[in-house]
């Protein structure tokens, strides 16, 4: 990082970092046109009687905000009070600290971003179990398959997170073959060997597709299914219908194609798969995921006694990968219960589709008070004029964000905090990552720490996100505790419990010290290290299977089957009165709705388009770069139309994260002008938990494949 005078220049990756290799990102690398955008709050903002925002002090901030909270949770009790942590709410310590505020408060009301992300992978995940061993990387692989992600521009996983398209690039070398399932040729389809592109929202039919060939044709790995396994044999059954002419049909992809890619993914020897947001925001999503676990089980794509493991951990303390699985455990009907559409809190969280329901729904159990902490539920949440009416509706919102976002306009107080580099750094979120899904966060055992850089601004009044939850709990006189190991894999070691020293607040070095106890590499080794490094072990490897271990993974769940054999009679609503289908998509500069007003990201391109085949184009008689009109069961949207080769007939695909003020658009919003950087249109308006379908578990509505008509406007 290049600093003058405390202040951030520029920066470069760092070519001696092992891992990175002098790899930045665009993102990345504008993190000094984040730091000091006109934008950034550097002082608490509160909300005036008249309604205007207005500045005040952290101090204020934090005794008003107690004193709100104290008289709501004394009429309403302390589940009247919510949290929800967006994409910024779950780095350490902040989201430890957060979850500790909730807790002492008494409120089990804690939801985050994952239910609207990808939600099936957990469920999948609890229904079918985990192998406890490990899965292979994409370093070794010979066969890898993506269904409904784009790894080369979200860098979500799959592929190496850092520097994506360069380790691509050398396992296509080393001959690699990548099948990609996307109704568009996205930037990692344009790689792969095979690339099928269905109909969207038809992923749980082309995978049941694939599993029925794996057996039908008898490609998968006998011995590991036989000892770890259990209703293989209904499986077989359920899968049955799903012949390549039948999923051809369905799915609208030749049936040689899919014999094909079946074949080639069977046949490799090292292989893996991931499934990303397009399929879990379409639906089915949790099938398509637990479809595609099962064939991973059944290919046998699983680490096995005495394989190397490639990234045994570094920071985050977590138990030693053993060849044996994790049996089922429930996916869902944990406490709490909501009562929005009978929801319960689930393996992956407390259905967020259903958080603006339960600040509406009067009576018992309405949420009064929310806290959103690095999120922008406007711009995010499924159906936008819900949550307006959510958020306008609400005792107290109370933001934690460098911004006055889309959803910062209804705050009362917006906290602004602290950013990197003016606070300490460390890899362990990535690392923890790589604990909950396979292949997302890191997969070599690197670790780094950076020490703040620079000083915060002159004249501000800013904290450190857990700050904010340390003082108000103090305020509140809450104990605060810090929860560790939390949903690792083997629930191993087991949960640590670090009450706060409630007078003297801790350093944030302190709190990294808390997370970290017990890990293989001792965090001041790594804080020691000025640089990033690898803490390789390669006597570590995957240990036998206990001899007691009688735990299996499930291939015929009985709720999964049921949904297969829906799947073969009810297509999802098609209609002809919405003939289109709209489908998400990432842009590479920005992140979700962060960056728009960061000029040197958009300058490229001042709006956000919605693709469409020209063939589609030509027969609405629409224009490249005219306005139209979007319309779903519950809104319309407005969209520059930008012609794109790369989609299949019928398929929109635009992104999210745009939208300021619905009234507005279509009036004078004109969404190419230049304001509309960070204005445009939010594709979650289109969506909606009460009029189209939606995942009986985990609520997520259907935020991709949504049924669309468009009209030049
Ligand atoms: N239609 C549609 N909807 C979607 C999606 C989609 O593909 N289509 N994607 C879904 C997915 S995958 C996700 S994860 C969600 C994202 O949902 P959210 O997380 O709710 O939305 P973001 O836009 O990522 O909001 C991040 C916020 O964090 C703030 N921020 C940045 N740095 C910091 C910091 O250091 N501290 C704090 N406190 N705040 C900070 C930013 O200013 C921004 O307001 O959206 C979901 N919604
Ligand atoms: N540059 C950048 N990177 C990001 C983000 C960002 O906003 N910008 N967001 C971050 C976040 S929060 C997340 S969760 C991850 C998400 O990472 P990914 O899951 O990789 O998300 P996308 O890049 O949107 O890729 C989704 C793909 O699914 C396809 N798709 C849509 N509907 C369907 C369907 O029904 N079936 C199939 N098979 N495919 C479908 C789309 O065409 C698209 O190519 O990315 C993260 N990384
Ligand atoms: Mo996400």
């Amino acid at each position: 990082m290049e600093i003058e005078d405390g202040r951030v220049l520029g920066l470069i990756g760092d070519k001696d970092d092992p891992f990175y290799q002098g790899f930045t990102c665009r993102k990345g690398r504008e993190l000094p046109e984040h730091l000091y955008n006109p934008n950034r709050l550097l002082r608490p903002l509160r909300k005036t009687d008249g309604g205007e925002l207005e500045e005040t002090e952290v101090a204020t901030a934090i005794s008003e905000i107690s004193e709100r909270l104290r008289a709501i949770v004394e009429e309403h009790g302390p589940a009247s009070v919510s949290l929800y942590a967006g994409t910024y709410g779950v780095q350490a310590p902040g989201s430890q600290m957060a979850n500790a505020f909730l807790r002492a408060l008494g409120s089990p009301m804690f939801f985050n971003c994952g239910p609207i992300d990808q939600p099936g992978k957990f469920l999948a995940a609890a229904l079918h179990g985990k192998w406890r061993g490990g899965s292979p990387t994409f370093a070794e692989a010979d066969t890898w398959l993506f269904v409904g992600t784009n790894p080369v521009i979200s860098k979500l996983g799959g592929l190496p997170t850092v520097n994506p398209s360069r380790h691509l690039h050398s396992a296509l070398e080393r001959g690699i073959k990548m099948i990609v399932i996307d109704p568009r040729r996205s930037e990692t389809a344009k790689k792969a060997f095979i690339h099928l592109q269905p109909v969207p929202g038809e992923d749980a039919a082309v995978l049941a597709g694939m599993v029925r060939l794996v057996l039908e044709e008898n490609l998968f790995d006998e011995a590991f299914v036989e000892e770890n396994t259990r209703n293989l044999e209904a499986l077989r059954r359920h899968v049955q219908p799903f012949t390549p002419e039948f999923v051809e049909k369905r799915a609208d992809i030749p049936a040689s194609q899919l014999i094909e890619a079946t074949r080639v993914f069977a046949a490799g020897t090292v292989g893996g798969a991931n499934a990303g947001t397009g399929s879990n925001m379409s639906p089915r999503g949790t099938l398509t995921e637990y479809m595609l676990a099962c064939l991973l089980t059944l290919c046998g794509f699983r680490l096995r006694e005495g394989d190397a493991v490639s990234n045994p951990g570094v920071l985050v303390p977590g138990a030693r990968k053993r060849a044996q699985p994790l049996s089922p455990f429930p996916a869902w009907g944990y406490e709490p219960k909501l009562r929005a559409r009978d929801l319960s809190n689930t393996a992956c969280g407390l259905p967020t589709s259903a958080l603006p329901d339960e600040m509406l729904l009067e009576g018992e159990g309405k949420i009064r008070a929310l806290i959103c902490y690095g999120g922008n539920p406007m711009t995010a949440w499924p159906d936008q004029l819900k949550t307006r009416k959510a958020l306008d509706g609400l005792d107290l919102l109370v933001m934690l964000d460098p911004k006055v976002t889309q959803t910062g306009q209804f705050a009362d107080y917006i906290i602004a905090p602290k950013l990197v580099p003016e606070i300490a750094a460390l890899t362990y979120d990535f690392e923890e990552l790589e604990g909950f899904v396979p292949n997302w966060g890191f997969t070599v055992p690197y670790a780094a720490y950076c020490k703040p850089l620079v000083e915060v601004p002159k004249d501000s009044d800013l904290l450190e996100d857990w700050e904010f939850f340390y003082l108000l709990g103090r305020e509140m006189g809450l104990e605060l505790e810090i929860m560790t190991g939390l949903e690792r894999l083997e629930q191993e070691p087991p949960l640590a419990i670090t009450p706060l020293d409630m007078r003297e607040k801790p350093t944030t070095d302190e709190l990294f010290d808390i997370l970290t106890a017990g890990s293989r590499i001792a965090i001041s080794e790594v804080r020691e290290n000025a640089i990033g490094r690898l803490y390789e072990d390669p006597d570590i490897v995957v240990l036998p299977r206990d001899p007691e271990c009688k735990d299996f993974l499930e291939l015929g769940n009985d709720f999964m089957m049921d949904q297969l054999d829906d799947a073969v009679d009810s297509v999802i609503e098609g209609d002809d009165e919405f003939p289109f289908r709209l489908v998400s998509r990432r842009e590479a500069n920005t992140l979700n709705s962060q960056g728009r007003d960061q000029g040197r990201l958009v300058r490229e391109r001042p709006h956000h388009p919605a693709y469409m085949n020209p063939t589609d184009m030509a027969a609405l008689g629409i224009e490249p770069g005219s306005i139209v009109a979007i319309t779903s069961r519950r809104s319309t949207i407005h969209a520059v139309v930008q012609d794109s080769e790369d989609l299949r007939c019928g398929v929109i695909s635009m992104s999210h994260g745009y939208g300021v003020d619905l009234d507005r658009l279509g009036t004078d919003g004109d969404p190419a002008s230049p304001q509309a950087n960070s204005m445009g249109a939010h594709t979650g308006a289109l969506a909606s938990s009460d009029l189209d379908y939606e995942e009986p578990y985990s609520g997520i509505p259907r935020m991709s494949a949504i049924p669309v008509h468009v009209v030049a406007s």
